[in-house]
């Protein structure tokens, strides 16, 4: 990668983060609203979907997240600061990406939010930040179609292109002016925390997360885990949790989520000239429920197994999956 490559990107970022700043008017009124509790927001329940709550009320959630875990307080985020940061990281998401959007991110976070328990505060910092931001300006399309395209990103970072550029991005709006959370912390707290955050969000690369799972899975056995391979599993149980929702709720983003791989399979049919996998490929539309069965038997399911082992307040993570593989699994066998 050349300098100049280099610097192009870095000015696509300022550009980028130009247009992300939420307007001050907006800033403003998230910052004068009254945020309801977690309790009416639902946002301690495991069932909670994302698409309950209207526009305004993800940032205000948000927010209660972040005043409940005794963030705000605890590490003197500037009030005001935390509206803009929440806003500007709503407005990092593409709206026109069915699955890899806010509202994604906003179920992140809340299932992180829900799972949490007995963890010191700079940790819970960490990782509310680490979900809220971990897919930052996705494109809806994965890490090797990118490196297949040939796009800067994949020049730039080589592998985890895709998680890299949302840390990036991450970094980038947490020093950006007005959004500064973490300008209250000692510098080895700061430190710490970003290190945590870039660990958290570069494992929610599912290649990652294959990699390191069997390792973890015997770990939890043996009840001796590495701080930080448990971090990342708390991470990719919230990235994964729409597969634990309530079925209807199960059914809409299993939905999207095809939608996004479908788009992406028709990109690469057109730019590539290839037939695109199977999971990708629009003909095999009808087949959803078996690849959700094989999704829950290979991912899913072990995951949530070995994070409710360790912590058995998660438990109706595990109950959710293993009811939504009957349900995918009766539409399976129905065809
Ligand atoms: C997942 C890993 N992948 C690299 C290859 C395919 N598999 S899979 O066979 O377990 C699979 C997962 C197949 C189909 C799927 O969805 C069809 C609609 C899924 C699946 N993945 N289903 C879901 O409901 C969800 Br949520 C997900 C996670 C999607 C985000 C993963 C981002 C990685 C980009 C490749
Ligand atoms: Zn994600």
């Amino acid at each position: 990668i050349t300098e100049e490559r280099r610097a192009s990107i870095e000015v696509t970022q300022e550009v980028l983060a130009y247009h992300i700043t939420a307007a001050e008017q907006e800033i403003q009124a998230l910052q004068e609203a009254t945020i309801p509790s977690a309790e009416s927001l639902s946002i301690l329940d495991f069932h909670f979907s994302d698409s309950s709550l209207a526009e305004d009320l993800t940032s205000q959630a948000t927010v209660r997240m972040f005043l409940d875990l005794n963030l705000v307080q605890d590490f003197n985020i500037d009030y005001k600061s935390l509206c803009q940061w929440v806003l500007t990281v709503r407005r990092g998401y593409r709206n026109s990406v069915p699955y890899h959007n806010w509202n994604h991110a906003l179920s992140t976070a809340q299932s992180m939010f829900a799972m949490l328990m007995a963890a010191d505060q700079l940790k819970i910092l960490a990782l509310m930040i680490a979900t809220l931001n971990h897919d930052l300006d996705h494109r809806g399309v994965s890490n090797s179609y990118i490196e297949r395209s040939q796009q800067p990103l994949a020049q730039l970072y080589g592998h985890s292109s895709l998680e890299n550029h949302h840390y990036n991005l991450c970094l980038f709006i947490l020093n950006n002016t007005g959004s500064q959370i973490l300008s209250g912390l000692s510098t080895e707290d700061h430190r710490a925390v970003l290190h945590m955050i870039k660990r958290a969000i570069l494992s929610t690369d599912l290649a990652v997360y294959m990699e390191r799972r069997k390792e973890f899975f015997s770990l939890t056995k043996k009840n001796r885990i590495i701080i930080h391979l448990r971090r990342s599993m708390l991470m990719t149980a919230s990235d994964l949790s729409a597969i634990t929702k309530p079925w209807p709720e199960q059914k809409r983003i299993a939905n999207l989520v095809a939608m996004e791989f479908f788009a992406q399979g028709d990109k690469e049919r057109q730019e590539f000239k290839i037939k695109p996998i199977d999971i990708m490929n629009r003909e095999n539309s009808t087949r959803l429920p078996y690849m959700q069965v094989e999704y829950i038997d290979d991912i899913c399911y072990p995951l949530y197994k070995a994070v409710s082992r360790l912590f058995d307040t998660c438990s109706p993570l595990l109950n959710g999956c293993k009811k939504n593989r009957e349900k995918w699994l009766q539409l399976a066998e129905k065809r």
